[in-house]
């Protein structure tokens, strides 16, 4: 039974600006999302929407709005987990807004069960491995020194963000620096089918994997490129939910998805793609992030622990994005490169929640129906 749900509006400072193909952030906002349940019991989660429309067509503007003006009027009091996506299916889109209301019912849930989150949802190991996504550097010298740095903590793969004028060259000098590191790169929709000639030129790094070289809404486009080059495609914006899933694996645009659960709405919806594409297709999937803070990574984590997760994953250490995180304890990083699922209830780390309310710009607050 919930009781009260409140959404604080923070932002972060990163330790060092994150520049990708689409721009550079080096502060971002976090939408906190917590959920009260009668008994007391609190859940948290984390909006990933970003303050502009350039990774999607969200920001943490139009998630406010959304969850203020719709989403709040359609969170029954009495809700499962599973079911809360459902229960806002009337409005498209803004995933990132459902997700940050559904992914805090899934730590209330969980922790009222006594459960780790990651148990709860069906999770296999107590271990997830750990890469780290490195952005564009002012040079190709100062991007291999990053690498070295964290390839020295431990790190288990290098994701390198490319674009247009910044891809043989930066990946040319990592392979040769690091020739047996795990390395892949992140075009996010940078190229067009033009450049596959291009592209295929990645094909001698010996890359993981390529993830959304082309348009954040195409796949057939992919699946041109997947024939073309020996590097396997991973789509990441171009996978919304589940029955996108499906039509990539029937186009056969990718091999491997990099799931969100801030992209497709949710934790069910990132359950569906994974009993999907592993459970059905056999293919491999992996968990992406969107620089989360604590709170946001404490889901990732859960979602590391499924069976289809092959690769390591773009969760990181919070000292890797932060100076201070905003939950005790933060994520470490173990000398295997692998971040440890907690056995506590629920996302397994507690918010400073004095800390966040301190910080909040804005609070909205609302009871559900019922
Ligand atoms: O495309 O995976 C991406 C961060 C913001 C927006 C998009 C992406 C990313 C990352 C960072 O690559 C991954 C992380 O949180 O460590
Ligand atoms: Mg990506």
């Amino acid at each position: 039974m919930l009781r009260r749900v409140r959404v604080y509006e923070v932002w972060v400072r990163l330790r060092e600006g994150f520049e990708t193909s689409f721009g550079r952030t080096l502060e971002r906002p976090a939408l906190l999302v917590r959920v009260e349940e009668r008994g007391g019991e609190e859940g948290w989660a984390e909006v990933v929407a970003g303050e502009g429309p350039w990774y999607s067509c969200e920001t943490h503007e139009t998630a406010l709005h959304v969850i203020r003006d719709y989403l709040a009027h359609m969170l029954p009091a009495e809700v499962e987990a599973r079911r809360v996506s459902e229960a806002f299916s009337r409005v498209r889109g803004h995933e990132m807004a459902k997700a940050g209301l559904e992914m805090a019912v899934w730590d209330l849930e969980a922790r009222l069960a006594g459960k780790p989150l990651w148990r709860y949802i069906g999770g296999v190991r107590g271990r997830i491995e750990s890469g780290v996504s490195v952005g564009i550097q002012r040079s190709v010298e100062e991007l291999v020194r990053v690498v070295g740095r964290y390839l020295e903590q431990g790190y288990r793969r290098v994701k390198v963000k490319i674009k247009p004028g910044w891809d043989v060259e930066p990946l040319e000098a990592l392979r040769r620096e690091y020739p047996d590191t795990p390395l892949q790169a992140d075009a996010n929709a940078a190229y067009t089918l033009r450049d596959a000639l291009h592209l295929k030129r990645l094909d001698r790094f010996n890359l993981l994997m390529l993830e959304q070289p082309l348009h954040w809404r195409d796949l057939v486009d992919h699946a041109e490129l997947a024939r073309i080059l020996e590097t396997p495609i991973c789509l990441d914006e171009s996978i919304k939910d589940a029955e996108d899933a499906r039509r990539a694996y029937r186009l056969n645009a990718a091999w491997v998805i990099n799931v969100k659960p801030g992209r497709v709405g949710g934790i069910m919806e990132s359950l569906r793609i994974h009993d999907l594409w592993h459970g059905v297709f056999g293919r491999p999937l992996w968990i992406g992030g969107m620089l989360e803070t604590g709170v946001g990574r404490g889901h990732l984590v859960a979602l590391a622990t499924l069976p289809g997760v092959k690769y390591p994953n773009d969760v990181s250490a919070s000292d890797r994005y932060y100076e201070e995180d905003i939950v005790e304890p933060p994520w470490t990083l173990n000398r295997d490169g692998t971040i440890t699922a907690p056995e506590k209830p629920g996302i397994g780390v507690e918010v400073l929640v004095d800390k966040v309310e301190a910080m909040a710009r804005r609070v909205i607050e609302f009871k559900p129906e019922g």
